[in-house]
């Protein structure tokens, strides 16, 4: 028995891809487990009916949260937020409230990489896995990327390496540090989740706060919320940036990447031969550097991967060009800064496919982008695209700038794109980057990306037939 929940009653709350995975692992186990969740067997569909035969039970709906007190221990999906006040006063009573992510952190054999910020961490620890496994490592992708790392601890061995993709909601209430930790930008995110900015960073501190001497830590400089956490570093500092050179990481000076570690500064690449576009990319790109590096692995192996790996499905990817017009796809651009950095990666004018769920966000950065970049026309997604646009015409008026024009994108999909296509001439860019959660009229992001990459290559299959 690997951890005490022999035989104990356990709840699992929430029961997605995290819940699912740790009820297998703990069904292994021998405990007793009820699943808790918020939604009804008919909404929770494939979820319940594929588990029904097995030696669990359910407690679903709206009194999902009642009487906590009779488990001793409830695992907390990372969807489901901490200061529930259900869970806070379970952990008054005694109720251990824990978290995949922490049983993975206590029994993994293996070294363990991990990779947080607002945005980039998915990529970043893409680029690392890949890396590793150029230079020969036996190496697991994990985390927020999609893979509940629960899933695979069973696989792992002293000589495996973890690349773990750490989220706000995944961090929270760790007490553990991974061996190497990467910590990208940081801006204020999840405000509809985290109680406060002050809350948001504090779970992402938690990344390098139980490290140890021997450990080691990669900051990037070029983000103030970032070097504010240098302070609680107990490992080793590494440094990224893309913007001035560093003392020990690795970072971006004119057109070459650098890497500069173990007194020796070395060039990677030029900027032009990497294969993932987009300046925010350089943050990635510098990070994994310095991590797949700590780790081990050859620089052959690094430039291997930075030149032939093109990006992740919705983050900045390409969809196609017709008409002249290229196509892109950034529907996990989900906040204010991503859409911002996605805007930056173009010289050409911009249709940008804008708006979503409302986060409770400020649009004046945003709003100041979208006036000094080359975004022409603005087509209304979603329904905070009323707030983002009012901040643009607010900003315009004070500055005396023409503000680009806004129309309305429709409901589905299919009118979105007809809409964007319609404002587009030869030579423009169509992005779709909402700076927003996609909860209004999608399933979630990546379905809001899928279905923009479906229509928009039907429209190039009719325009090339
Ligand atoms: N639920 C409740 N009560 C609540 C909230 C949710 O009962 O108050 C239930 C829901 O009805 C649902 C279940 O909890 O049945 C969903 O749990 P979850 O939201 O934790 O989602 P999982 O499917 O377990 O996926 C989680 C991560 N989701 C979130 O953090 C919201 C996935 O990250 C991650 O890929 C997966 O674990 C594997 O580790 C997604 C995400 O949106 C991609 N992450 C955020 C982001 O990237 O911005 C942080």
């Amino acid at each position: 028995m690997s951890m005490n929940y022999q035989g104990k009653k356990v709840a699992i709350l929430g029961f997605g891809q995290e819940g699912q995975a740790m009820a297998e692992y703990l069904l292994q186990e021998g405990t007793h487990i009820t699943i808790l969740d918020e939604r009804e067997p008919a909404a929770l569909g494939e979820a319940y009916e594929s588990w029904q035969g097995r030696d669990i039970h359910w407690r679903l709906g709206p009194s999902y949260l009642k009487n906590l007190t009779q488990f001793s221990s409830i695992f907390r999906s990372p969807g489901v937020p901490l200061s529930l006040p259900a869970l806070l006063a379970a952990r008054r009573a005694g109720v251990e409230i824990t978290s995949q992510t922490k049983i993975f952190f206590e029994l993994c054999p293996a070294p363990i990489i991990g990779v947080t910020g607002t945005k980039g961490k998915g990529t970043t620890s893409t680029l690392i896995a890949k890396i590793l496994t150029a230079a020969k490592k036996k190496v697991f992708l994990v985390g927020n990327i999609g893979v509940p790392a629960i899933s695979v601890l069973p696989k792992l061995t002293p000589r495996h390496w973890v690349a773990y993709e750490l989220s706000s909601f995944q961090l929270q209430d760790l007490n553990k540090s991974p061996h190497i930790a990467a910590v990208l930008g940081l801006t204020i995110d999840h405000q509809d989740y985290h109680k406060s900015p002050e809350e948001y960073f504090a779970a992402k501190s938690n990344i390098l706060k139980f490290q140890k001497p021997n450990d080691a830590v990669i900051f990037s400089i070029d983000y103030p919320e970032t070097k504010r956490l240098m302070v609680e570093a107990k490992g080793k500092i590494y440094e990224t940036s893309r913007d001035v050179p560093v003392a020990d990481g690795a970072y971006v000076a004119g057109d070459v990447i650098f890497r500069r570690m173990n007194n020796r500064t070395e060039h990677v690449l030029f900027r032009h031969e990497v294969g993932l576009k987009g300046k925010h990319n350089l943050e990635n790109i510098t990070a994994a550097i310095v991590a797949a590096t700590l780790a081990g692995a050859s620089m052959n192996a690094i430039r291997q991967v930075l030149k032939s790996f093109t990006g992740l499905p919705h983050r900045l990817e390409f969809v196609g060009e017709y008409g002249g017009v290229s196509y892109w796809n950034n529907s996990y651009g989900t906040t204010p800064e991503t859409t911002i950095a996605a805007i930056r990666s173009f010289d050409e004018p911009i249709i940008l496919m804008l708006g979503g769920s409302e986060k409770k966000l400020s649009y004046d950065h945003l709003a100041e982008c979208i006036l000094e970049n080359s975004v022409k026309t603005i087509v209304a997604i979603g329904l905070s695209a009323d707030k983002m646009y009012a901040a643009i015409r607010r900003l315009a008026k004070a500055r005396n700038f023409k503000a680009p024009s806004c129309v309305s994108g429709g409901e589905i999909m299919s009118e979105m794109v007809k809409t964007a296509r319609k404002f587009a001439k030869s030579g423009d860019v169509v992005l779709l980057s909402p700076a927003a959660a996609s909860f209004d009229r999608f399933k979630n992001a990546g379905d809001r990306g899928d279905q923009f990459r479906a229509v928009v290559q039907q429209l190039g299959a009719h325009s090339s037939s």
